[in-house]
């Protein structure tokens, strides 16, 4: 099924220069940027993009992370892009992301694992709209 993800390289991972390689495998594994974004979140729009994990006790720290520089948001498109991106991306603790996945090659930690990528297509589409308008998202099919 066709499908457009987000997918934001996390502060760590800019930082120790990996978002280039991690697009690199995004475009090797067939999914295409329809968008990117380089920007550091404020707290609040951290606070609003994680708004599910308020009562987790990772919360704070999470958002204090996000903050701390900045990030590469990008949307993903093509045929399973939000089951291809997770199997891209690893398991959410790096310890336990499978060999040549993302977290595993590029995560410092649980916390600090380089990636997110949406789980489903209801957040993929309203993880994608805290970043980016609809004019921002490339549509090949019609620009052919
Ligand atoms: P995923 O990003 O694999 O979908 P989620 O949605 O459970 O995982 O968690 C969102 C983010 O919260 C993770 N990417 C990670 O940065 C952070 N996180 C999750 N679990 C923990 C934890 N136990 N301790 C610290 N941070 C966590």
């Amino acid at each position: 099924m066709h499908e457009r993800t987000l997918s934001i390289v996390k502060p760590d991972a800019v930082e120790n220069g990996h978002a280039a390689a991690i697009l690199a495998r995004y475009e090797k594994a067939g999914l295409k940027l329809v968008a990117a974004r380089f920007l550091r979140l404020s707290r609040a729009q951290a606070e609003a993009f994680y708004a599910v994990h308020r009562e987790r006790p990772f919360f704070n720290d999470l958002c204090s992370y996000m903050v701390s520089g900045p990030v590469l948001a990008s949307v993903l498109e093509g045929d399973n892009a939000i089951g291809k991106h997770r199997e891209l991306m690893g398991a959410t603790d790096p310890k336990n992301a499978a060999a040549q996945t993302i977290r595993k090659d590029f995560g410092e930690s649980i916390e600090r694992n380089a990636v997110h990528g949406s789980d489903g297509k209801e957040t993929a589409q309203v993880e994608i709209a805290h970043f980016f308008a609809a004019i921002d998202l490339h549509d090949y099919r019609r620009a052919k």
